[in-house]
C-alpha cells in the first residue's frame, strides 16, 4: 500500500516536472516554505487561543459581546446544520481526482484533509473556549477569541461552499436566474468573468475572490476578502461562488502562476450549485 502510494506520488512529480519545467526538488523546497509559513500561522493562532485565560469577570451584558461571533455559527449553521461547537469535515460530493487537469488529486486530498480539516479541529477548541468563557461571564475572553473563531470558523465555512462551488464536467456558461442576474449586474458573461478574474488574481497574499448577492439591492457583487475573513461578516453579500487563492489551493501544481490557477477555476465552476444558492438567498431575502 505504502510502496502504490509512493509509486503514484513519483509518477505525479514527473509529471509536475513536465509541466511546469521545473524541477520538483525547488517546487518542495517553495512549497514547504509555504507550508511552514501557514502552519506557523495557525499553530500561533492556536496558541493565541489556550493562552486566552478565563477569569470569573463582570456579569455579561447584552451587546458587550460581538454579535458577530454568534453569527459565524449562524451561517455555518444555515449551511451544514451543525450545532456550534459540532463540526466536522463534509464529504465531497466527487472524487478527488474528479477535476484533473484543473486540479492535481494530490493538492484536492490535501487541501480537503489536512487544511480544513485543521481548520475544523481549531474552531472545536475555540468553541470550548467560548462555552468555557460564558459559563464565567468573561466577557473579555469572549470577545477576545473573536479574531480566531473568525479564522477557523471562517475556513470552514469558505471551504465547504468552495467544494459544492466546483463539480467535473462542469464549468461553461452559467443558465437559469443567475445568468440572467450575472447580465444584469456586470453587462454580460464575458464582462463579469473578467472583473471576478482581475479581483482573485489581485488578492494580496492569501484570500479569497467571490460572487455575493446583496439582500438590499438585489444584486450580485464581486468582493475580496483576506485570509479567511468570512464573505458575509466582511462584506454584508450572501456568498454564490467562491475561489480559495491561497497558495496552497494552487502551488503544487502552478508554482506561482496564480492567473492560469484562476482561468483554470472557470472549467469546473458548478453553475447549478452557483444558482440554487442564489435563489435561495433571494428567497430568504423576500422573507419566504
Ligand atoms: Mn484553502
Amino acid at each position: 500500500m505504502a510502496d502504490a502510494k509512493e509509486a503514484y506520488i513519483s509518477i505525479l512529480e514527473k509529471k509536475l516536472a513536465e509541466l511546469t519545467g521545473i524541477e520538483v526538488d525547488q517546487i518542495k523546497k517553495n512549497q514547504l516554505a509555504n507550508a511552514a509559513d501557514e502552519a506557523r500561522v495557525i499553530r500561533e493562532m492556536a496558541s493565541y487561543v489556550e493562552g486566552i485565560v478565563v477569569q470569573q469577570a463582570g456579569v455579561a451584558q447584552a451587546g458587550l459581546v460581538s454579535p458577530q461571533i454568534a453569527a459565524m455559527f449562524s451561517h455555518i449553521n444555515a449551511e451544514l446544520g451543525e450545532a456550534r461547537g459540532a463540526h466536522a469535515l463534509p464529504p465531497l460530493k466527487y472524487d478527488y481526482d474528479a477535476l484533473e487537469p484543473h486540479a492535481l488529486p494530490m493538492i484536492m486530498e490535501i487541501h480537503h484533509t489536512k487544511h480544513h480539516q485543521g481548520y475544523i479541529n481549531n474552531l472545536i477548541a475555540a468553541t470550548k473556549k467560548l462555552v468555557e468563557a460564558e459559563a464565567a461571564n468573561d466577557v473579555g475572553a469572549m470577545n477576545a477569541l473573536l479574531p480566531a473563531i473568525k479564522k477557523f470558523n471562517g475556513g470552514h465555512l469558505n471551504h465547504t461552499i468552495f467544494w459544492t462551488n466546483m463539480a467535473p464536467d462542469a464549468g461553461g456558461e452559467p443558465s437559469g436566474a443567475v445568468a440572467d442576474a450575472i447580465n444584469e449586474s456586470f453587462g454580460s458573461f464575458q464582462s463579469f468573468k473578467d472583473k471576478f478574474s482581475a479581483a482573485s488574481v489581485g488578492v494580496k497574499g492569501s484570500g479569497w475572490g467571490w460572487i455575493g448577492y446583496c439582500p438590499k439591492n438585489d444584486k450580485l457583487a464581486i468582493a475580496t476578502c483576506q485570509n479567511q475573513d468570512p464573505l458575509q461578516l466582511t462584506h454584508g453579500l450572501v456568498p454564490l461562488l467562491g475561489l480559495d487563492v491561497w497558495e496552497h489551493a494552487y502551488y503544487l501544481q502552478r508554482k506561482n502562476l496564480r492567473a492560469d490557477y484562476v482561468k483554470a477555476f472557470f472549467n469546473v465552476i458548478n453553475w447549478s450549485n452557483v444558482n440554487e444558492r442564489y435563489e435561495n438567498a433571494r428567497r430568504k431575502a423576500a422573507g419566504h
